[in-house]
């Protein structure tokens, strides 16, 4: 008798756990659609990716995956033509399989480039969009989207007359579409509204489209520093309803040689359903690393009430790596942040080594050798254990996560053994600069790290830094350091 109640438990159990998350999660969940954008630059994913994606995206809770990758000349380019044969099958399967995982497949057009919305060409320009959107309705698509990000004019009236022509003549007419979604021109808040009043743009776009189109917009900025409140309600009041988000990490198309390895971060966390229709995340052109970001950002999106970034990051890579999970760990926290003039997004690098670095240069001037040895010693097993960490990477990450990470865990291994110099040469007695073979083999190393930083980044502002702070440091106190430690 026990026996069959324990037979039946486990057979519901796993039953239950065959069921992607996503089939039972949606009634409380705030954020109703909950996906990832294939929105980015560069190569487009696989079909094979793209299959895996979906699974993984069911795990997690999704719910929506929108596909539009920028560098499909037929979402952008040619959007015009067609999808060839080979191509429009392999969308046929996506979508079934999207279907299987309670998964909607939305189909993005990003015609502004090129697109007439007056004159002659206007009329053939707004039946080849029905054409293709027909094309995709055929094999079973419910949900289209229209793109006008990134594009040299910001029309709003042509935008709006277009996307309501299309909203009338097709997802209405259809009558069993899901509403329309739009890309703006003017995407991020700063541009929507400088100086806290809509710019003409958006005001004349938000006076103009359909009140049942869902807008999306990428925040504060086009890679923000988080998501507050303030930022929503602004938004949201521009278009008297609540926008989705296009969530810009762990994306890296303006920023490739680095990868973003952190959660999703810095977000609010008091999100009702009338705050965010949806939150799509934009990834990396590598899909097997950008699930650690997409798992943190599926965990905000279900439940942002409880979304702490930090235990979702560690929860997304034990997930992901399981017996790699504590090197994957020392390995992906240097490569977080995602910055350069116009983005700052992402949990900083390091940044508990970072201040260890910091209290290391504030008593390296003082006497207190024992401290200074204590702190020493507590860097250099640091290093090591990181070291050992790059090396078990090396040997037993699956295939293709390595191909995605290689170029930066060998510059980080670099950056390891470089620092592993610095730290024996601000611990051990050496007798000149010049002739110190440990100082030669450190600027070898630095000037090679700096060469390949071109192409590959990670740990800029943590152990890279460190690298140029003792390199500074050590040529000035050369003679301190002989009687010092
Ligand atoms: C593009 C996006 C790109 C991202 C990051 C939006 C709405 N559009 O600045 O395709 O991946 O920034 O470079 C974008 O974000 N424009």
């Amino acid at each position: 008798m026990r026996i069959k109640w324990i037979l039946i438990v486990l057979t519901l159990f796993l039953s239950c756990s065959q069921i992607p998350l996503n089939a039972h999660a949606d009634k409380a969940a705030p954020i109703k659609l909950r996906g990832v954008v294939e929105g980015f630059y560069g190569t487009p994913w696989t079909h094979q990716d793209r299959l895996d994606m979906l699974a993984f995206m069911a795990s997690k809770g999704m719910n929506a995956y929108i596909y539009a990758p920028k560098d499909d000349e037929y979402h952008r380019k040619y959007w015009r033509q067609p999808y060839p044969a080979e191509k429009y099958g392999e969308i046929a399967e996506l979508v079934g399989k999207a279907a299987e995982l309670h998964i909607e497949f939305i189909f993005a057009v990003s015609p502004g480039n090129d697109i007439a919305f007056t004159g002659p060409m206007q009329q053939a320009d707004r039946v080849t969009m029905l054409d293709k959107m027909e094309a995709m309705y055929r094999i079973g698509i419910r949900r289209f989207a229209l793109f006008f990000d990134d594009i040299p004019t910001a029309d709003a009236k042509g935008q709006a007359a277009f996307v309501n022509w299309i909203n009338k003549e097709f997802v209405h007419a259809k009558g069993d579409c899901k509403p329309l979604i739009l890309v703006p021109t003017e995407y991020y808040l700063r541009q929507m509204a400088p100086e806290g009043k809509a710019s003409d743009y958006t005001a004349e776009l938000a006076k103009g489209i359909d009140k049942d189109i869902m807008v999306l917009y990428t925040g504060e900025e086009v890679c923000p520093d988080g998501l507050t409140r303030k930022t929503i309600e602004t938004t949201n009041k521009l278009y008297g309803k609540p926008l989705g988000i296009w969530w810009n990490y762990p994306v890296s198309d303006y920023l490739k040689e680095k990868l973003a390895l952190g959660p999703v971060s810095d977000m609010d966390r008091s999100i009702n359903s009338n705050d965010i229709a949806a939150f799509f995340i934009n990834p990396m052109e590598k899909p097997k690393l950008s699930q650690i970001a997409i798992a943190t950002g599926a965990d905000y999106a279900l439940n942002p009430a409880d979304y702490d970034e930090d235990k979702a990051w560690h929860k997304a890579i034990k997930e992901q790596y399981g017996p790699l999970s504590e090197e994957m760990e020392l390995f992906a926290v240097h490569s977080q942040r995602m910055e350069n003039s116009w983005a700052h997004i992402g949990r900083q690098d390091a940044p508990e080594l970072r201040l260890l670095y910091k209290k290391l240069w504030e008593i390296m001037s003082g006497q207190d050798n024992f401290v200074k040895r204590a702190l020493l010693d507590k860097l250099l097993a640091e290093n090591r254990i990181r070291d050992n960490a790059i090396h078990t990477l090396m040997g037993d990450l699956p295939r293709k996560n390595l191909d995605e990470c290689r170029l930066q865990l060998v510059q980080l291994q670099k950056m390891t053994e470089a620092e592993r110099y610095a730290l024996l040469l601000l611990k051990e007695k050496k007798t000149s600069a010049e002739k110190d073979p440990m100082y030669r083999c450190f600027k070898d190393l630095k000037t090679q790290i700096e060469a390949d930083e071109a192409s590959v980044k990670i740990s800029e502002e943590a152990t890279g830094k460190f690298l140029r702070d003792f390199d500074e440091w050590y040529l000035k106190h050369m003679g301190d350091i002989n009687k010092d430690v």
